[in-house]
């Protein structure tokens, strides 16, 4: 997947009026969008494809899928009828519940994301014993695509080693959580960027100040 400027915006408020206000200002510098529970739980599941049609924007819904497989495939199956471009995928589930997110992606030729360890504090004590081992199951099942954390650099790093250079890494916790945006890039194709753009005062200025921090 292509990101614009390298940066994939998380379009977590609460209603499509505040996206409409917010994507009206930053959608020039953008070209992919991830919505997850806060936007869809809201709006619906129209807010994907009224996203898409009204800024011309790839849509990677973030519903870190996280079921059987039956019901992953059902989830994964509406995701892409309403437009998604990708889904993200939880990988701590199994490489079946996976594989069924995956089969419905290529019937839809649409793509999904691997999550691996994610970002915050609390996932040092479940995700994190097994996070490299996720990775390694998404490699071994042909998994192109990945998430994982700018908090940790390190673990990043022991990510992209698993995953290999070709595979495509996007990376959430800059800003607010305290990751850094140039140094995840070091490890990671693209940025997941939410509070840091949507709460500033002047998401432009925000956005623009970022973009030159990770070109310099
Ligand atoms: O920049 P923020 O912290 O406001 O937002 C980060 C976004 O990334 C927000 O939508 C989170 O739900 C998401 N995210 C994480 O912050 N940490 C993770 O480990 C994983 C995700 C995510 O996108 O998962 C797919």
């Amino acid at each position: 997947m292509e990101v614009k400027n390298k940066i994939i915006l998380a379009l977590d408020v609460p209603s499509m009026e505040k996206a409409v206000e917010l994507m009206d200002k930053v959608s020039p510098y953008l070209d992919t969008v991830k919505i997850g529970y806060p936007l869809v739980l809201a709006e619906g599941l129209e807010s994907v494809s009224r996203v898409k049609e009204e800024y011309d924007c790839k849509v990677i819904c973030d519903f870190k899928v996280a079921d059987i497989p039956a019901t992953n495939q059902k989830i994964a199956d509406v995701t892409f009828q309403a437009g998604a471009d990708a889904i993200i995928v939880h990988g701590f589930v199994g490489a079946d519940s996976a594989t069924s997110c995956l089969e419905s992606a290529n019937q839809h030729g649409k793509e999904i994301f691997l999550l691996t360890e994610m970002s915050h504090p609390g996932a040092s004590r479940f995700l994190q014993p097994v996070s490299m081992d996720i990775a390694s199951m998404g490699v071994e099942m042909g998994i192109t695509n990945y998430v994982g954390p700018s908090t940790r650099l390190d673990r990043l790093g022991k990510i992209r080693q698993i995953i290999g250079k070709d595979s495509f890494l996007i990376s959430p916790g800059v800003g607010v959580q305290g990751g850094n945006p140039k140094d995840t890039l070091e490890f990671a194709d693209a940025l997941i960027i939410g509070r840091s753009i949507y709460l500033a005062p002047d998401p432009v200025e925000i956005l623009e100040s970022i973009i030159d921090s990770i070109e310099l």
